[in-house]
């Protein structure tokens, strides 16, 4: 008997569930594909990221005595997709069943579903998460509203993380009342550990810069962590050197500074170089050291046995809908500097530097900066998803897709986020030190010096008047609207419509 263990890009992890009972006569089955790496136009770093990754475990099977069958892009016969390249493994090894871990992803998860392989295929449950999609549509059967809130403490519960007895530890669930102060007048933390290429990654890095030149992104400096080894150097560094900062200065944002007390380790755990309880549990025993305050380390649990899992329950309860629906009928092309980065608003400018030197940016510029602006702009939902897909080192689809349709568009009509964290100017001012350089003055309300993000909220208001100003967490900015002269109402409308066909703002037609 000859299974063949089909192991995902982004299933590097020994103890995968399709692995668990590995036998000596199985193969396990490994495949770079062309389908995977154009499926959206990846950054280069992250292409480099997947890659790599995959040959350093690949070999790290071959040394523990796993039969690895491994076929690489360039190999001559590779048909480039997952189901031509498990038909021709299959045929090749004369495999009688396939398995493989849950994919990630809809797309592929369907797509193995519906192909024939010349064996049968067995599903096995990703058990590397706290909560596996059963528990979670559970949870979720029978609730008007899934808010993230409260499956996070059943988790916490569940799992004994933060608790003390049946309590949480400090006697409160949530400490992001403390978390969200503006950055400190100089903020320059030290940058996460990078890790130079050895002879795999630089043969990786070759193969990269010749077939995918013109995707988005520098591919070098490469300094991302390749192996499970690395990626525990990583998080060692966060929990030692950020860590007990971590909670203070989350929602903060500096100008040269894309890193700050962020963690960095979520391309590792999406990869499954690292796995969440060994991340959660690190935090955890640093403070029970008294090495980091509980703010912090809630906040940080939070991120990962709280937000982290509730997306993906909600993305594998909601797909295949859950993509397609626009709750507020947003349809507007996305912007050509999106991609160029060549633009006057200085914090989107400075968001995509960053991502083109790091593959890379930390929530709140996903969530405030770009993502504020398609929201309240009103770009296509499909478009802003395509970009956000491609340009982040840690972009899968179960993650990518349930933040930005639903935390950063509100094209879910309010499943993940009770209102839009649609803000002016204000907000972003407050938080980073972004607007110092900006041709733009976030004070000033109307006209050409207004930053755009002004008018552009308040139309967002108007625009959407009949599909939000009945959600109680939008009452104050509804009265503010409501009390606004026709002047101002119509500077609104100028400004807006004025920035919005602009020609700044037309879609590019090389991307
Ligand atoms: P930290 O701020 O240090 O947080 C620690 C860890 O918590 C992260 O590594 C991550 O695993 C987890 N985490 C934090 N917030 C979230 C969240 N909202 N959802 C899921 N996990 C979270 N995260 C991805 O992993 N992949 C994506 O493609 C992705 N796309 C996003 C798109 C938008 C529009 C937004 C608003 C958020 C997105 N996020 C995504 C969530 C979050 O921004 C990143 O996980 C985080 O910035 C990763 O950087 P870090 O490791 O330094 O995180
Ligand atoms: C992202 C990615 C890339 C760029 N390349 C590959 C690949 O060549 N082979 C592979 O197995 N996986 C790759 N991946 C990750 C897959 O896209 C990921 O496994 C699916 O999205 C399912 O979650
Ligand atoms: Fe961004 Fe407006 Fe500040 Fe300029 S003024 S950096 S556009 S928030």
């Amino acid at each position: 008997m000859t299974s063949l263990r089909f192991v995902l890009g982004d299933h590097l992890t020994r103890d995968l569930s399709s692995l668990a009972d590995l036998g000596r006569d199985d193969v396990v089955l490994m495949v770079e594909v062309a389908e995977e790496t154009t499926y959206v136009r990846h950054h280069k770093q992250k292409i480099a990221l997947v890659i790599s990754a995959m040959r350093h475990f690949a070999k790290a099977l071959r040394e523990e005595g796993a039969r690895v069958d491994y076929v690489e892009l360039d190999a001559p016969d590779n048909t480039g997709s997952f189901v031509g390249e498990l038909r021709r493994a299959v045929a090749r090894h004369k495999a009688d069943r396939v398995i493989v871990a849950e994919p990630g992803e809809w797309r592929v998860r369907d797509a193995l579903m519906q192909a024939e392989f010349g064996a049968p295929l067995e599903i096995r449950e990703d058990d590397r998460f706290f909560a596996s999609t059963r528990r979670f549509a559970q949870w979720a059967h029978g609730r008007a509203s899934y808010r993230m809130e409260f499956f996070y403490r059943e988790l916490r519960r569940a799992h004994g993380v933060l608790m003390d007895g049946d309590q949480p530890v400090g006697g409160r669930w949530n400490f992001d009342a403390e978390n969200r102060k503006p950055p400190p007048r100089s903020f320059h933390p030290d940058p996460p550990p990078r890790f130079k290429p050895d002879k795999i990654t630089r043969a990786v890095l070759d193969l990269v810069g010749r077939r995918f030149a013109d995707h988005f992104g520098d591919l070098e400096p490469f300094g991302w962590a390749v192996t499970r080894a690395d990626a525990l150097v990583a998080l060692d560094a966060f929990v030692s050197g950020h860590l007990p900062d971590f909670g203070d200065h989350q929602d903060a944002m500096a100008s040269g500074e894309p890193f700050l007390h962020h963690a960095t380790l979520s391309p590792y755990l999406n990869l499954g170089l690292l796995s969440p309880r060994e991340v959660c549990a690190a935090a955890e025993r640093a403070y029970a050291r008294g090495e980091a305050p509980l703010n912090a380390v809630e906040g940080f649990v939070r991120q990962i046995l709280g937000w982290r899992e509730y997306m993906r329950g909600l993305y594998w309860l909601k797909m295949p809908d859950y993509a397609r629906s626009n709750a507020l009928a947003a349809t507007r092309p996305l912007p050509g500097f999106y991609w160029t980065g060549e633009t006057k608003l200085a914090c989107v400018a400075e968001v995509v530097g960053q991502l083109r030197r790091h593959a890379y940016a930390h929530h709140i510029q996903r969530l405030m900066v770009t993502g504020n602006l398609a929201l309240i702009a009103g770009f296509a939902p499909a478009e802003v998803e395509e970009w956000y897909l491609a340009v982040y080192a840690d972009a899968f689809d179960w993650v990518e897709l349930p933040n930005t349709h639903g935390m950063a568009l509100f094209a879910d009509g309010g499943l993940v986020g009770s209102k839009p964290y649609a803000a002016s100017g204000a907000y972003i001012s407050r938080m980073s030190n972004y607007c110092g350089a900006c041709a733009y003055d976030p004070k000033i309300k109307s006209g050409p010096k207004a930053c755009p993000f002004n008018p552009l909220y308040w139309d967002f208001l108007i625009r959407n008047r009949a599909r939000l100003a009945k959600n109680p967490r939008l009452a104050m900015p509804y009265r503010t609207l409501a009390a606004m002269s026709d002047d101002r109402l119509y500077e609104i409308a100028r400004d807006a419509k004025s920035i919005l066909t602009s020609e700044a703002f037309a879609a590019s037609p090389d991307y």
